[in-house]
């Protein structure tokens, strides 16, 4: 070793930068290559993007309106893209030295997708698999790029020189990166190309029902409750697909079969060829607990799924239609006998809130079964139905413990004041949302702490298959204080106050939030 001063071997300036562009280029190539793969809505530039656009202040989403019109979404992405140059600008030059710095930048970077996925309502657990193969590929990248850069490391044996190699690398890492970015936005954009077109196609089809406009008094959302249609981006998911069906609606059929007269196939056309009926229905998970929120509200267009039962000719004695995902990995049973009620409204659903269903709501169709927990009833990438006995044939949640029929059971829940919250002392607003479906919610009452039943104020009525709003004062001395609600349904039946979990058929029991009068 010399006797001067020792200075650690340093990537030159420039090749650093470089190596910090390359790293970020593998990761967002390597996280957009996988959301095409598994999930179109978890790419983590896409999800930081619409979370960006979620999280900003009204007035600059107003200010970047006005200013861009209809382009301000490729405007925000353009610009995300030049902060992410500057970023990984900054990630080869903390890395000089060592790659470490980088690394903690890029897995930073990689947390920001986390968050901005995970922030999606329509966040399931393998929407994480985009980010963490972005911060991988990222790391992986930097790493390696970062030992052929560093000068004074030669490679021992080696045939080829560090500089070739540095290069070869680097090109490498520069082509994979466009090649599995444009890979992701290909098997992406195939799926939204073809989910313009059906909202199109839905615009311009006559609908043979619509669904009754909602009146203004429906909902509460200026006190607290959920608006009464829930926005297709808040609409509650929960499914178990590892990876979301990417089949369009031109390679789309549907086959009926099974305990049938005549077996059908039927393509996306034909369906749009049928009459296409408008229902605003109210979906609920069997998981939801007393007072949570997997629940939600939609109109949805689609065929009656009766009309297409009887066209096939239901052969006697069976009881079930097992449907089934495109994926071939879901199946859920639906009692036949409710999918032949006349007046039950069940739907194959291809739109939902005025556009094609979204592809982790099940594009392009789905079955929607009004009064029916989803398990048993509403099958995402629906493409096969086959009538048959319950059985002869067990549907997933049924080999999983959970029951056969599963009905929605009659619950109220209440959304203002907070659990926990606070309120000023005196006439304390109480408001939330009350279902039972099919037949729809008579009466709601609140109780303060140990007090009588008070009738609570019901919002307008939509219909007996979607939630129900209401509302109500109560009086509230200074102190913490319970209140509880129970709903009656159109019957005159009142919710049950005996708890039950949500395992095997569904939650009950009072919702009750505790709050504090100020
Ligand atoms: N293919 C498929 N369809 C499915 C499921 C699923 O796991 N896979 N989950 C069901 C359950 S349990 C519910 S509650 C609803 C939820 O529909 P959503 O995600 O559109 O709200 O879809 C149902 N359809
Ligand atoms: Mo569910």
């Amino acid at each position: 070793m010399s006797a001067t001063t020792v200075h650690p071997p340093l990537v030159p300036r420039r090749t650093a930068a470089a190596l910090g562009v390359l790293s970020v280029a593998a990761a967002l190539g390597a996280g957009h290559l996988v959301a095409g793969l598994v999930s179109p809505v978890s790419s983590p530039f896409l999800a930081v993007g619409n979370s960006a656009i979620a999280l900003a202040p009204q007035w600059l989403v107003d200010v970047a309106k006005s200013a861009f019109g209809t382009a301000d979404k490729p405007v925000l992405l353009a610009g995300m893209a030049l902060v992410l140059v500057g970023a990984a600008v900054g990630v080869g030059l903390l890395s000089r030295g060592r790659p470490q710095p980088g690394v903690r930048a890029l897995v930073g970077l990689g947390l920001l997708g986390f968050a901005a996925v995970a922030l999606s309502p329509a966040f399931t657990p393998v929407d994480l698999l985009a980010p963490a193969a972005a911060a991988g590929a990222g790391v992986l990248a930097l790493r390696r790029l970062h030992a052929l850069a560093l000068p004074g490391t030669p490679r021992a044996g080696s045939g080829v020189d560090r500089r070739t190699m540095l290069v070869g690398t680097s090109a490498l890492v520069g082509f994979g990166a466009l090649a599995a970015g444009g890979l992701g936005q290909l098997l992406g954009s195939r799926l939204a190309g073809s989910r313009e077109e059906v909202t199109a196609r839905l615009a311009r089809v006559a609908l043979a029902e619509r669904a009754p406009a909602i009146p203004a008094g429906a909902a509460f959302p200026e006190l607290g409750t959920p608006t009464f249609l829930t926005p297709n981006a808040d609409f509650y998911r929960i499914d178990t697909a590892l990876r979301i069906p990417t089949q369009t609606a031109a390679d789309w059929s549907l086959r009926v079969h099974g305990m049938v007269d005549r077996e059908l196939t039927l393509t996306f056309d034909d369906l749009l060829a049928r009459p296409l009926r408008e229902r605003t229905v109210t979906m609920i998970c069997v998981s939801n607990e007393v007072g949570d929120d997997y629940i939600s509200t939609a109109d949805f267009v689609g065929v009656d799924l009766r009309e297409v039962l009887l066209e096939a000719g239901v052969a006697p004695g069976a009881d079930q239609v097992l449907s089934t995902s495109s994926d071939g990995l879901w199946t859920a049973g639906t009692p036949l006998e409710v999918l032949l009620e006349p007046d039950r409204g069940a739907l194959l659903a291809v739109g939902m809130n005025g556009e094609a269903l979204p592809p982790e709501h099940g594009f392009p169709v789905r079955m929607v079964v009004p009064g029916l927990y989803g398990y048993v009833s509403a099958t995402k990438w629906v493409t096969d139905l086959e009538v048959t006995t319950f059985d002869r044939k067990q549907a997933y949640w049924l080999q999983r413990g959970w029951g056969r029929l599963g009905p929605v059971k009659t619950q109220s829940r209440i959304d203002v004041p907070r659990s926990a919250g606070s309120a000023p002392a005196g006439a304390v607003t109480v408001a939330g949302i009350a279902w039972s479906q099919p037949v729809g919610i008579s009466r709601v009452e609140v109780r303060l702490d140990d007090g009588p039943w008070a009738d609570a104020e019901l919002a307008t009525e939509v219909g007996g298959d979607t939630w129900r709003m209401w509302r109500a004062v109560v009086d509230a001395a200074p102190g913490s204080h319970v209140v509880t609600v129970r709903a009656t349904d159109a019957n005159g039946v009142t919710q049950t106050e005996e708890r039950a979990p949500v395992l095997p058929d569904g939650a009950t029991g009072h919702h009750s939030v505790v709050f504090t009068a100020l």
